[in-house]
């Protein structure tokens, strides 16, 4: 597990200009389609739970706690969010987020925990690569936990590295006609979460980003044009 540390920031036609002559090395475009999942009544988004399917792989990002010692300028124009990738790790914080046991009936929350037993939850049964497989295709959990698709987009990214600072910037256009930039570290857990912030804040300077305001993301966006009550909900949430 890592945590995801990033500034989005707004792209110009210049942006990639500027990457190039501080010394950023393009290492990449590609195109990636998501689906976001979450109960009809916003339980995973309300909790700041971001549950996804990307490239056919399941991705959760959850919040981080600060440490406290991170709360100035550069840390609030930041965000935070550990990001999960094994599966059996995924399912166990969505049962935890959706408190299975109070949301479901009795019959449901012993399918959710038979589904999370196969899938290895407890430490205690093995999978092999071709189980692993069969269950990131295997949506029944979705059913079992009510989970519906609410958001899918594609994403064209161009993806730049700075490697003297550890640090990748991506350039994001989404098909919904958003385009947003993101610098961003990744820090393993438990890792130096002040350093990745002083490092996003010099390649900021370096950008000329001027900015103190938060800059939305593609969901921000996406379900202000879509989805208003989800947004609604989530803005008086103060998730977004
Ligand atoms: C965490 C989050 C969401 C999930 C999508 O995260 P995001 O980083 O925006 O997407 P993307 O495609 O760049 O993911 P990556 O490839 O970097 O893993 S949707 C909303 N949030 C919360 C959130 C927030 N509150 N504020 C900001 C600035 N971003 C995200």
């Amino acid at each position: 597990m890592s945590v995801e540390v990033e500034r989005k920031f707004v792209c110009n036609a210049e942006t990639v200009r500027t990457l190039e002559e501080i010394g950023a090395v393009c290492v990449g475009q590609h195109q990636f389609h998501d689906q976001y999942f979450d109960t009809p009544q916003f339980h995973l988004t309300l909790r700041d739970t971001w549950l996804r399917k990307r490239k056919g792989c399941w991705e959760l990002k959850c919040p981080t706690s600060a440490s406290g010692t991170e709360e100035n300028k550069a840390a609030a124009l930041c965000s935070r969010y550990k990001e999960i990738t094994n599966l059996p790790e995924i399912l166990l914080r969505v049962k935890e987020v959706l408190r299975v046991k109070e949301v479901l009936r009795v019959k449901e929350v012993l399918r959710v925990k038979e589904v999370l037993r196969d899938v290895g939850e407890d430490g205690e049964t093995e999978t092999s690569p071709q189980d692993h497989q069969s269950y990131q295709s295997h949506q029944s959990w979705l059913d079992q936990m009510n989970l519906v698709c609410f958001a899918e987009f594609t994403t064209e990214r161009r993806s730049f590295s700075l490697q003297e600072e550890g640090v990748q910037v991506d350039l994001d256009q989404a098909d919904f006609g958003y385009h947003v930039g993101e610098i961003e570290v990744l820090v393993p857990e438990g890792g130096d979460v002040q350093s990745a912030l002083e490092k996003i804040e010099r390649t900021a300077g370096k950008l000329g980003l001027t900015g103190d305001q938060r800059v939305e993301g593609k969901m921000h966006v996406y379900l202000q044009r879509n989805h208003p009550e989800h947004y609604a909900r989530l803005l008086s949430a103060h998730v977004l």
